[in-house]
């Protein structure tokens, strides 16, 4: 899916939502916290979205990346599914991987199931649906990587993930804490947010040893604009139609555990 350039820039298999979205992202507020875009280009008759690689500016990081919200799946592709539903084969067979008894009886005949109901799936066997965000990934700085938090989901689990992630430090885990609470000041006040679904995005949290941190939002494919004059507030629960995803409700939930595990 990705690529180094090597000068310090990332390029990304090219999406056209992505495309826009970062465009806009570039004129936004928010800025400082996305990977400054550079427009497409291509390399072996496939087109990619050039970014800043955020990674060349540490040594050794340590990588997490928290898929935001409390909706996996846009509206649309819930129409879709209702319109010409397509049974999927392979999302069957992730889902009996991590849980043999998920499928109802009709999908064990089927052998598939539906795109939507596989990422319902997911958000309640994490803790998207409570918490409206999940852990997707961890890298440590030893090269290790661990993307088995599929079933990380209640506060605790969550709280454990974390301070492993930071090896308990309380300096970085206050870094965060902050960094946390500036993106939201500037999502409160965005102009791209307010507008926009933001669906399957995730925020990349990124330290090293010289215990600096970073937190930045990545991941547009499926962050798509509100018909004017409609806006989000990212807090309302979801119900179909309205388009909320949950993305602020899952921050503040975020900031209140790193809050928590601070005042211990
Ligand atoms: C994946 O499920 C992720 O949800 C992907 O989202 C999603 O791609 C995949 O859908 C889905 O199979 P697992 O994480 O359980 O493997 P992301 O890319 O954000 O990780 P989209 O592009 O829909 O978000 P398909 O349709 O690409 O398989
Ligand atoms: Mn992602």
């Amino acid at each position: 899916n990705f690529q180094t350039a090597g000068d310090g820039k990332l390029l990304k298999k090219y999406c056209a939502s992505e495309q826009q979205c970062l465009q806009r992202l570039m004129d936004d507020v928010l800025q400082p916290f996305v990977p400054r875009y550079h427009g497409v280009t291509r390399r072996d008759e496939q087109e990619y979205n050039l970014m800043d690689d955020l990674l060349s500016f540490f040594d050794s990081p340590c990588i997490m990346d928290c898929k935001m919200g409390s909706r996996t799946y846009l509206e649309e592709e819930l129409k879709k599914a209702r319109k010409h539903p397509q049974p999927r084969k392979d999302m069957y067979e992730k889902m009996i991987a991590v849980d043999p008894e998920a499928p109802t009886p009709e999908e064990k005949v089927q052998q598939a199931v539906l795109k939507t109901r596989y990422m319902q799936w997911r958000e309640t066997l994490s803790s998207t649906a409570t918490l409206g965000f999940r852990i997707e990934g961890i890298k440590k700085s030893d090269g290790s990587c661990n993307t088995n938090f599929k079933r990380t989901k209640y506060k605790e689990e969550v709280v454990q993930a974390l301070d492993d992630f930071v090896d308990s430090n309380v300096t970085l885990l206050r870094n965060y804490q902050q960094r946390l609470k500036e993106l939201r000041l500037v999502l409160e006040k965005s102009h791209f947010f307010r507008t926009h679904e933001v669906v399957g995005s995730s925020l990349l949290f990124v330290h090293d040893q010289s215990g600096r941190a970073g937190v930045w939002m990545i991941d547009f494919g499926k962050t798509a604009s509100m018909p004017p004059p409609l806006t989000l507030d990212h807090r309302s629960p979801w119900v179909e139609g309205n388009r909320e995803d949950g993305y602020l409700w899952g921050l503040d939930n975020f900031i209140d555990l790193l809050t928590g595990m601070l005042a211990v």
